[in-house]
């Protein structure tokens, strides 16, 4: 079984808190840093404490490093993995992001050597947990980039940004937690380097950690809407504002409360939305149905049947799997950016995914499956088109098909990107263990 003493709290089930700051890092001073690491890797969080509230602190803090941090720390060992190696400023391009000049300064280059993680349910706290870790680093490190980002207000606690609940489905790791109705097992080495399940070498130390892929991505939330009323499905029973509530739901393969298109085609369904018992237990398959044609419940080009095609593509490579712990950042829309349909304030996701190997996680679902229009393979329309949310072309438009129940072949083209590429840089969140020594002097 997982030691969960030894893995930083985020990784397995997030950070589970109304705030989160990202305090982006470079050191300066290798000696100082490695000694001041020592007195923190005592109180990074683990999973043991946050799965127990009474064991969790004021603010938990998590801690990982990119390859130039590593690097910078004269830890010469190879993690085995070349897209982190190489950062993700290298990686723009794949990822589909139009340029870099759109990317957050920070983000611009290998300059960042870590990142702090710091949680908790009252900013307040987090700020003096940051005032604490600035107290015991002093001079060793420099503060590159600051991101806060916040749950939502009332009753969109939960949901990101363009009103979808999120956070439903994650795959359940063996030997952790028993799987959900629907939910897919896989080994914890999908997650976890060192663990059953990854096969490649790697150093001992790297045992059970996980790499982190953040992204910052803007979401241009009024125009997301505009493009929804512009837009309805046309379906008889059905008024205007339930047609582009119908639309908004196909192209992301979920209704706002988080029921699936799969289980509730044309309505929203609350109370099948908040019930992990069923709302994540559906295949995309239906007897009688053809799975190669049949989008009249969930279009092949849906944000959650792009990046976990379930059914249509089996056996499913588990190595596609990733474990997401992001958060909103960014303030509510104004009356006045809704009521002109333009965005004015930056807001958008914090994405964190984990994995153990950045090709085979968020790399290849953003790259390989949402930018690819010809992925999911083996359709009766050999081109879906792009995902409707993420998916990216290089700042062109995007066509996606499928999004009609009643003309799937039709393709719509979306000369908008609703999610923007700000940029982001790869990490590597060791365990416990490893902060304590590799890390530490
Ligand atoms: Fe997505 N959204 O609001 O539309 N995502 N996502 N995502 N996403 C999911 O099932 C969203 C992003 C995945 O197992 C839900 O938890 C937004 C990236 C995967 O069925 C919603 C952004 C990548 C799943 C959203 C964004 C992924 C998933 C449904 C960016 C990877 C699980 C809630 C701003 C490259 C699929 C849920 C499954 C679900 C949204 C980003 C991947 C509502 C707004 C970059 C694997």
């Amino acid at each position: 079984s997982l030691n969960l003493n030894n893995i930083q709290g985020d990784i397995l089930i997030g950070m589970k808190k109304k705030q989160e700051v990202f305090f982006f890092f470079s050191i300066n001073n290798v000696k100082t840093f490695k000694q001041r690491m020592k007195v923190l890797s005592l109180t990074v969080t683990t999973t043991t404490q946050l799965l127990d509230v009474s064991k969790q602190p004021d603010a938990a803090v998590n801690v990982a490093f990119s390859q130039s941090g590593l690097t910078k720390l004269g830890i010469t060992d190879s993690l085995n993995d070349t897209i982190y190696t190489n950062g993700q400023f290298a990686d723009a391009a794949n990822l589909g992001d139009p340029g870099t000049t759109n990317w957050v300064n920070a983000f611009r280059g290998t300059g960042i050597h870590g990142v702090f993680l710091l949680a908790s349910d009252s900013i307040a706290l987090i700020n003096v947990e940051i005032i604490a870790v600035k107290a015991l680093f002093g001079n060793s490190i420099t503060e590159v980039y600051r991101l806060a980002g916040q749950a939502r207000p009332g009753n969109q606690a939960g949901h990101e940004h363009f009103g979808f609940l999120d956070g439903i489905s994650q795959p359940a790791i063996n030997g952790f937690a028993p799987p959900l109705p629907g939910q897919t097992p896989i080994d914890p080495g999908h997650i976890l380097l060192g663990e059953t399940g990854d096969s490649l070498t790697r150093p001992a130390w790297a045992k059970d950690g996980s790499f982190l892929a953040f992204r910052q991505l803007k979401q241009l939330v009024p125009e997301f809407n505009q493009f929804l009323a512009n837009n309805p499905i046309n379906q008889s029973g059905l008024t205007a504002k339930q047609g582009s509530d119908l639309l908004g739901a196909r192209m992301v393969g979920r209704w706002k409360s988080g029921a699936p298109v799969d289980l509730a085609p044309l309505f929203d369904d609350p109370v099948l939305g908040a019930d992990p018992q069923r709302n994540n237990n559906f295949t995309f398959a239906h007897p009688g149905s053809d799975l190669t044609s049949d989008q009249s419940r969930c279009p092949f080009s849906a944000h959650i049947r792009k990046t976990a095609p379930r059914a249509d593509f089996n056996p499913v490579n588990v190595n596609n799997h990733i474990i997401r712990a992001g958060i909103p950042y960014g303030p509510e829309v104004s009356p006045k950016e809704a009521a002109s349909n333009t965005t004015t304030t930056e807001r958008g996701l914090a994405f964190v995914s984990y994995q153990s190997n950045i090709s085979q996680g968020f790399r290849f679902l953003q790259m390989s499956w949402a930018n690819n229009p010809r992925f999911i393979f083996g359709k009766s329309d050999p081109t879906p088109g792009f995902d409707p949310i993420i998916g990216a072309n290089a700042g062109q438009s995007r066509f996606v098909s499928g999004l009609d129940p009643n003309d799937p072949n039709h393709d719509f083209t979306l000369t908008t990107d609703f999610v923007q590429s700000r940029g982001g840089e790869y990490f590597f969140s060791p365990s416990i263990s490893a902060l304590k020594t590799v890390f530490s002097s």
